[in-house]
This record gives C-alpha cells, structure tokens and sequence, in this order.
C-alpha cells in the first residue's frame, strides 16, 4: 500500500515530501489549501482529530508531528538520514530535531501573531525581535561550524530544520547578515530531492 501525505499549502508539510524524497520511498500527495484565516480545511480532521499537517497514512496507520514522522521514515528506510555514528554528532541530529518544533518554531509563531495585530503588535514585535535574533545567531554558528545540523552528511534533522529557517527568510529578518544559513537554504533548495518534492507538492511560497 502506498504511503500517503496529507499535505497542507506552504505548511511543515513540504518537509515530508523533500524527506521521501530523499529516501526515495514512493507516496502519493493529498493536498489542501488554507481557509481564509490560513488555518487548515475541516477535512483534515476526518483523517486526524487535530486536522493539523502534516498526516501521513501508512500501512493503515495515522501518524502525525513532523518530528515523529520523520523519526518513523528513518526506521523504514533502515537508518537512513538518521542519526550519524559519531557519538557528537548523534546528539546534535537528536538536538535539532527537536529544537525545531520545540524552540525555534513557538518564537516564529508568536512573530507571526504579532505581525498582524495593528499598532500593538508592530510595537511588541520590536521588543520581541532579540528573542528571534538569539535563534538565528544560534543557527548561525552551528552552521558556520559544520555543512549540515549534525555534521558532515544531510540528516532529518536538517530537513526539519528546513522550513523554519525558509519562514525565517521570509518573514523573520534572516538576511545576508546570516551568510552560513542562507548558503544552507542555498544548498538544500538545489538539490534534487527538494526540487522534485516542490513539483509533486504544489505551490510553496518559501522556496
Ligand atoms: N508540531 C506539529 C505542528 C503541526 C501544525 O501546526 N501544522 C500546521 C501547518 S504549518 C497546520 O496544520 N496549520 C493549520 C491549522 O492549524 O489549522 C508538527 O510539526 O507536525
């Protein structure tokens, strides 16, 4: 049975597609597009209660959180884009998986309420700003250490890295300030892999 991505417009899900694709694991591409108020259609919630994406489906199972899903396409394809050997480097893969969902994206989110509330928000946003710079310098420095989050070879924690950094880029003030992480979005959007998870997933406004 084909495994299949419950993928919403320019959402984390993109991530899932550029990961089966790198794995070269076949899937087919359900898409939907946001509502009005950017949230997710209702008919999310019939494949999950959270009606979040993404969702894949496989082998009759329903899996959600990036995280966790990335972490069960590494098991399927034998280790593969998992943790690295190198003790170090095992635990920054570990790191940035989850520091991902868990650190850097609450910071965007919170940007991005912000950024609409009239006046108020424009206001908090400014005094908000070092809490994203702190983020992006911390990025910065890992990746000006080494290619990849956990060190020499593209691992998932790069690709869950990977539309924080795009929506950082495009709404959060990564510029060329940050030369190491933009030649990393560089690197990723020029591979194949990513290239042809665009074209199955549709129009994706951060690539
Ligand atoms: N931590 C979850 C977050 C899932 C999530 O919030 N997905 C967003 C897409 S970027 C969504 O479905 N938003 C639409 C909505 O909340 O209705 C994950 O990494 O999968």
């Amino acid at each position: 049975m084909t495994l299949i991505v419950h993928h919403l417009a320019n959402s984390r899900s993109q991530r899932v597609l550029w990961m089966l694709e790198e794995l070269g694991l076949p899937y087919e591409v359900r898409r939907y597009e946001r509502d009005a108020t950017m949230l997710a259609p209702s008919g999310l919630k019939r494949i999950h209660p959270l009606g979040k994406s993404p969702i894949i489906e496989d082998g009759g199972r329903v899996l959600v959180e990036t995280g966790a899903i990335c972490e069960y396409l590494v098991e399927r394809a034998d280790g593969r884009l998992g943790p690295p050997a190198h003790r170090d480097d095992a635990l920054r893969y570990r790191e940035f998986v989850h520091y991902a969902e868990g650190s850097m994206m609450p910071v965007l989110l919170i940007k991005l309420v912000l950024d609409r509330l009239p006046l108020v928000g424009k206001i908090v946003a400014r005094r908000f700003r070092p809490m994203i710079d702190v983020h992006l310098d911390y990025v910065e420095r890992q990746l000006s250490d080494r290619p990849w989050f956990a060190g020499d070879v593209l691992t998932a924690a790069d690709i869950m890295m990977s539309f924080h950094l795009e929506a950082a880029r495009s709404r959060a003030g990564l510029d060329r300030s940050r030369p190491a992480t933009l030649a990393w979005l560089d690197k990723i959007h020029a591979r194949p892999a990513y290239r042809t998870a665009l074209a199955r997933g549709g129009p994706y406004d951060y690539a």
